[in-house]
């Protein structure tokens, strides 16, 4: 298809959620980075400044009912699968109101009841626990996708390849999403990785390996609703590779030194949420007054979030005991 086809057929309402949410997360990014800088949010933050389009249109193509898991950088996946800036501003400010009541902090964002594992910062041990969801939809008949989001790196990692395997040979509703930056921590792709596309990973076990362009949301979306949509058919499993780069650093005050001015330089004028900007601008599906209304209130609900979790309460010592287990009926 076209890329005016697809922008027709998006049409501009989709467009413009997809323009919202971006810049959701992007604000949220930039708002709590000053925060933990000033030394107001505790613990550590793993941000995803860059890599919105990845997060925006994989969600945005998911059914309500499907399952994400995501990773160490889980800020843009929650956002895009429709947590709110309240309880994830609780959660980093450690407080009861979080997504995981103050217990999990930035590497942990989840809601089940929002269709998002809480994040698993072990790096590649979310895709085995997607196998297992996936394989459960499948024995219940139920036409649901279970969707893992994860770096280059952890294509690495043991768990990746068995969780493929096994994805394959059962035939599972799954999704393996690679959001590949090029750095895992400081270390560049080219230094950890023969080949050059994590994409043909996926023929070693007989599945379909796709890539996308990470910084395009349309060209995201369309990737991802194909491959969620042949899941969901029983097509089996896909690994999704997301070309696309982070501006910020891996972690904390981390200053990104190790990343060539250059090659920031070249990525930035990718910037995904510049592109599409640009192409709603051209499209006359926005003015810049619109894009000004949608920055002041965004900034608007983030004040009011970092309030909400400020005056939230922190958890009681006793508190540290309760959620270790969850009590679940396993169906038989
Ligand atoms: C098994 C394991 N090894 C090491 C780490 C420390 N660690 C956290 S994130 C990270 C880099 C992961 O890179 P990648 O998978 O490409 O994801 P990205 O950070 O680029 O999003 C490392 C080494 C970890 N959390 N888990």
């Amino acid at each position: 298809m076209k890329y005016s086809d697809k922008i027709k057929e998006l049409g501009k309402e989709k467009l413009l959620t997809f323009y919202r949410k971006m810049v959701e997360i992007r604000s949220f990014e930039e708002r709590i980075r000053f925060l933990f800088l000033e030394g107001k949010m505790p613990g550590t933050i793993h941000q995803c400044i860059g890599q919105e389009a990845c997060a925006v249109g994989v969600c945005s193509a998911l059914a309500e009912d499907d399952v994400v898991a995501s990773n160490h950088r889980s800020h843009g996946h929650a956002i895009a699968r429709g947590l709110s800036f309240n309880e994830l501003m609780a959660e980093l400010y450690g407080k009861t109101t979080g997504c995981c009541k103050g217990k999990g902090g930035s590497m942990h964002f989840g809601n089940l009841e929002k269709g998002m594992l809480t994040g698993i910062a072990i790096v590649g041990g979310n895709l085995p626990i997607v196998v297992g969801m996936g394989l459960s939809f499948k024995l219940r008949k139920q036409k649901r996708v279970a969707l893992s989001f994860f770096g280059e790196g952890a294509s690495n990692e043991g768990s990746f390849h068995e969780s493929l395997n096994m994805a394959a040979v059962y035939n599972v509703p799954s999704v393996f999403v690679c959001e590949n930056n090029l750095y895992g921590a400081s270390t560049n792709i080219g230094k950890m990785l023969k080949i050059k596309n994590i994409a043909d990973r996926a023929q070693s076990y007989g599945i379909e390996g796709m890539i996308a362009d990470g910084m395009d949301v349309i060209d995201v979306y369309f990737n991802a609703k194909k491959v969620i949509d042949k899941a969901r058919k029983g097509g089996g499993p896909t690994l999704l590779e997301l070309k696309t780069f982070r501006f910020c650093g891996h972690s904390r005050r981390d200053p990104c030194n190790y990343i060539p001015k250059e090659e920031k330089e070249l990525w930035a004028k990718k910037d995904p949420i510049g592109s599409l900007k640009k192409t709603l601008l051209k499209e006359n599906m926005m003015d810049a007054s619109d894009f000004k209304k949608i920055d002041i209130q965004i900034e608007k609900e983030l004040d009011e979030a970092i309030l909400f979790a400020q005056e939230s309460p922190d958890p009681r010592p006793e508190d540290t005991f309760e959620d270790l287990y969850v009590s679940m009926e396993v169906p038989r």
